[in-house]
C-alpha cells in the first residue's frame, strides 16, 4: 500500500503551469512593484500588503532575503540598534540585548520570518526576475517596470536575444540595495543623479537612510541601501535596523502616493 495518493507526472506539470500562469497574470497590473527582496523590500511589501495594497516583489535570485541571511563577514548573527529590535520582535524573531540599545538576532531566523511575514500578508513574488528597464509616461512619471528572466544576464549574446515584458504599477520602490538599479535607469537618461554611497559610519548612516527614504522621482520611492546610493550617505555595513525602518517608511510614502493618484 503506497503512502502517497496516485498522481501522474503530467498532472504535476499542469498544476505548476496553470498555477504560475494565474500568478503572473495577477502580477501584470499592481498598485506597487518592489524591485529587490532584501530586508527593506520585504518589510515595505509586508506593510503595504497587510493594508490591502496589491504588491509584487521582483527578485533576481531564486531566493528572497538579499543581504539579510548573513550579519557580516561569514557570520550569521544580525545586529540592530534600538528601536530596530521592535520590528524583529513584531515578526516573532527572538532578540538578545548585548549592551544598551544593541541587539543580536539569528540571521536565518530573522530572514525566514521576514520572508514568511511578507508572504503571509499577501505579497506576490516573481523569482529569477531581473529589472531590465522602467516604463515612463507623461512628464516621465514612472508607470511600471520591464522585466526579463535573470539567467539571461549570464547567457551568450546569441542566445540572450530575448525580449523582456512590461509590468504596470502606480508606484515602484527601488529596494535593490547598493546597486540602486531602478534609479540607475533614470540616471542613464539624465533624469536623476545618484551621488553614490559614502564610506562606513554607522551612527550617521542609519538615521539618514530612514530620514531620506522618499519619493525621488514621480512614482519612484527608494528604500534601504538604495537611499544611501542616491543621497551620498555613509554606508552602515553590518547592522540592519535602518533597513527595517526604511522599509516601513517606504510603505508610508507609497501609501501617500497611492492616495494622491486616487488608488486603491
Ligand atoms: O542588498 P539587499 O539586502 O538590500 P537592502 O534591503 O538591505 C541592505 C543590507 O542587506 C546590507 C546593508 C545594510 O545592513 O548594507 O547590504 O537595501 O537586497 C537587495 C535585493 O535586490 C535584488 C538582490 O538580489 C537582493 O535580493 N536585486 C538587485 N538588483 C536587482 C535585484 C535587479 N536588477 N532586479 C531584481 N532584483
Amino acid at each position: 500500500m503506497a503512502i502517497f495518493h496516485p498522481v501522474s507526472e503530467k498532472d504535476v506539470t499542469r498544476a505548476i503551469v496553470s498555477s504560475f500562469l494565474h500568478h503572473i497574470e495577477d502580477c501584470v497590473d499592481s498598485d506597487v512593484i518592489i524591485v529587490g527582496g532584501g530586508p527593506s523590500g520585504l518589510v515595505a511589501g509586508r506593510e503595504l500588503a497587510r493594508q490591502g495594497v496589491n504588491v509584487v516583489i521582483i527578485e533576481r535570485n531564486n531566493y528572497l532575503g538579499g543581504g539579510f541571511w548573513i550579519g557580516g563577514y561569514f557570520m550569521n548573527k544580525l545586529t540592530v540598534r534600538a528601536p530596530g529590535q521592535e520590528v524583529l520582535e513584531e515578526l516573532g524573531v527572538p532578540c538578545e540585548q548585548v549592551s544598551e540599545g544593541l541587539y543580536v538576532a539569528s540571521a536565518p531566523h530573522a530572514c525566514s520570518r521576514t520572508i514568511a511575514a511578507a508572504c503571509d500578508a499577501g505579497v506576490r513574488v516573481l523569482s529569477l526576475t531581473l529589472l531590465e528597464d522602467v516604463i515612463l509616461r507623461e512628464n516621465n512619471r514612472m508607470a511600471g517596470i520591464v522585466i526579463n528572466w535573470s539567467p539571461i544576464a549570464h547567457l551568450p549574446k546569441e542566445v540572450a536575444a530575448l525580449d523582456p515584458v512590461p509590468l504596470e504599477s502606480k508606484v515602484v520602490i527601488d529596494a535593490t540595495g547598493h546597486d540602486a538599479c531602478v534609479v540607475r535607469k533614470l540616471e542613464q537618461r539624465g533624469l536623476l543623479k545618484a551621488k553614490g554611497e559614502g564610506a562606513l559610519w554607522i551612527e550617521a548612516s542609519e538615521d539618514a537612510v530612514v530620514e531620506n527614504t522618499s519619493e525621488v522621482h514621480p512614482g519612484l520611492v527608494v528604500a534601504g541601501m538604495a537611499v544611501a546610493a542616491v543621497y551620498g550617505l555613509p554606508r552602515m555595513g553590518p547592522t540592519f535596523g535602518s533597513m527595517l525602518l526604511s522599509g516601513k517608511r517606504a510603505a508610508d510614502v507609497a501609501l501617500q502616493i497611492l492616495d494622491r493618484v486616487g488608488a486603491p
